[in-house]
């Protein structure tokens, strides 16, 4: 089929030009004095690469222009929705950065002027398994042209979210023309997540992140329709979050200004969710909580043993009601991490009350563990949270476990297939390929990664929420946290959105390496410090 021109004219004469901008006349209407049709060339053999990808798509060989001034014609019954408009803002920001360069001696009609979005449902609330799928159309075929129209369908606001982020991505400032482009017109993409979980966890324990960085990583989180910040937010090292019930919590910080206010962690949840990201929280318990002592040394079983939190006394219970009642005020989503990870019990049989304690209740240690993890869980469930534990609690008392529990695996990759097995739900993040602070892992081994690898049951295989990548901080903060996160953030992100067979097409150049290098770009070129993809000269992706 041959390639019909993209429909630009520009004024001629000077003097039209000159009444046409005393007198602001629309776009349209200046069709009715002389025009010409001009002859830009565009190179048509630009690539449109995409990420991640979509479920479906198909394209055509035309170019078209969109007017920096696109309007937004929003319906259905979210068209009233403060998110589909606010997002089209930020889209419009993002892919207009060039366009006021466009000389204003040309006066130009552009073939894309509008983008209808229409979603069906008004209900916003973010939840998993809110419905992500959208479908997009840039450029329809006419008889004998083709008509510039775009359009986003979805059923939610989180939907039109996505393809709104999609719509991004195909349209590209091209420097020769100085106007936005969208390439391979006619596009039509019909879209859907394969996990409905799809996370990023953040440990703001290690080393603190100002709340406008966090806000950073979400953003760029969704460029890669990842749909989850896990927010590891204490640890061992430090407790930087405000906790009104327990006022001298937050002793633990690092500094008095390395904390979070209820305020600061609302402005987060808040800030996720208009970009269509949930917010888990997570309250590291028994192990992993040395930093509580600081303002409360009652919790340390004794001054030379100061994790795992003491078990014997009501005292540390009711402190983890407390900062979970508080936590509840602050994050809506359903999943609460209770992490229960590498928890080491040795220090309670040498602490002499606590030993007592066990001895009076005839537990062992470990079943002092289980006990605690699942004292915890009672807290969270009444609560009405759902609770997830790092999978060594599964390894160590898997029927013990409440059954709406969620394993979320990180000792390698066995423990998913085990879990859904027993009928638990599951997250995988095996270390040896999505922990983004092991820096020698390549992007191919966290691309290639399988949540569903050795579940072949369809049943059980529904039971893999999905996937998270974790950034932990003992070895990153602020002045390398977005480049150690990404590219390989996205890796894990076109695995956890993308189908799982037609992700590759090796050799080629819509290859899962190519169009990663491109989207590392992106990234760059809005701004997030992603790392090169290889860290090797020839940064560039070969296009
Ligand atoms: N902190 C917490 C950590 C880790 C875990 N939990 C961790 C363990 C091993 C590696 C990386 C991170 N730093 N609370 C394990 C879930 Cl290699």
């Amino acid at each position: 089929m041959p390639s019909k021109r993209p429909t630009i004219f520009f004024l001629l004469f000077p003097f039209l030009l000159s009444i046409s901008l005393s007198f602001p006349t629309p776009v349209n209407s200046s069709r009715t004095l002389s025009l010409h049709k001009s002859k830009l060339h565009f190179d048509d053999q630009s690539l449109t690469l995409l990420w991640p990808l979509p479920a479906q798509y198909t394209f055509g060989n035309h170019t078209l222009t969109v007017d920096p001034n696109l309007s937004l014609v929003l319906s259905g019954n979210g068209g009233a929705s403060g998110i589909v408009k606010e997002a089209f803002q930020r889209y419009k920001d993002l892919i207009f950065k060039h366009s006021s360069k466009v000389p204003s001696t040309s006066r130009v009609v552009y073939d894309i002027q509008k983008l209808s979005i229409i979603v069906q449902s008004d209900n916003e609330e973010l939840q998993l398994g809110v419905d992500e799928s959208y479908s997009l159309l840039v450029g329809k075929n006419d008889e004998h042209s083709i008509i510039g129209e775009a359009t986003i369908e979805a059923n939610s606001v989180y939907g039109a979210l996505r393809g709104l982020e999609t719509l991004s991505q195909l349209c590209v400032f091209d420097y020769g023309a100085k106007t936005v482009l969208v390439s391979k017109a006619p596009w039509f993409i019909q879209d859907k997540p394969r996990f409905e979980y799809r996370g990023l966890s953040l440990d703001t324990s290690r080393h603190y992140y100002p709340i406008d960085v966090i806000k950073q990583v979400i953003e760029s989180m969704s460029y890669a329709k990842l749909n989850v910040l896990h927010w590891h937010i204490i640890d061992e090292e430090s407790f930087p979050l405000e906790v009104p019930r327990y006022p001298k919590l937050w002793k633990g910080a690092y500094s008095k200004w390395e904390r979070y206010t209820v305020e600061d962690a609302q402005e987060i949840v808040s800030y996720a969710k208009m970009r269509g990201i949930n917010v888990m929280a997570e309250v590291d318990v028994p192990g992993h909580a040395e930093s509580w002592g600081k303002g409360y040394p009652d919790l340390w079983p004794s001054p030379s043993c100061t994790e795992p939190l003491d078990i014997s006394k009501n005292f540390t219970f009711d402190v983890i009601s407390g900062i979970l009642a508080g936590m509840r005020e602050i994050f809506p989503f359903k999943f609460f991490h209770l992490g229960g990870d590498e928890v080491n019990t040795d220090c309670w049989n040498s602490t002499p009350h606590v030993k007592q304690w066990l001895q009076d209740h005839n537990m062992t240690v470990k079943d002092g563990y289980q006990y605690f993890v699942l004292k915890a869980q009672e807290i969270a469930l009444s609560l009405n949270w759902t609770p997830v534990n790092w999978e060594e609690t599964f390894n160590t008392f898997p029927s013990k476990l409440n059954p709406q529990t969620v394993v979320h695996n990180w000792l390698g990759p066995g423990v998913c297939p085990k879990a859904v097995a027993k009928g638990f739900r599951c997250i995988f993040s095996n270390q040896g390929v999505w922990y983004l602070d092991h820096l020698d892992v390549p992007w191919n081994e966290t691309y290639y990664a399988e949540p569903l690898e050795g579940i072949k049951d369809a049943s059980e295989q529904r039971l893999v929420l999905g996937g998270e990548v974790c950034m932990w901080s003992e070895t990153a903060d602020t002045s390398d946290v977005q480049q150690t996160i990404w590219p390989r953030a996205a890796a894990a992100a076109e695995r956890l959105w993308s189908d799982r067979e037609a992700t590759s097409a090796p050799d080629t150049k819509l290859s899962a390496l190519n169009r990663l290098e491109y989207f590392r770009c992106l990234l760059n070129r809005r701004g997030v410090a992603a790392a090169p993809v290889r860290n090797q000269y020839a940064r560039r992706p070969p296009i």
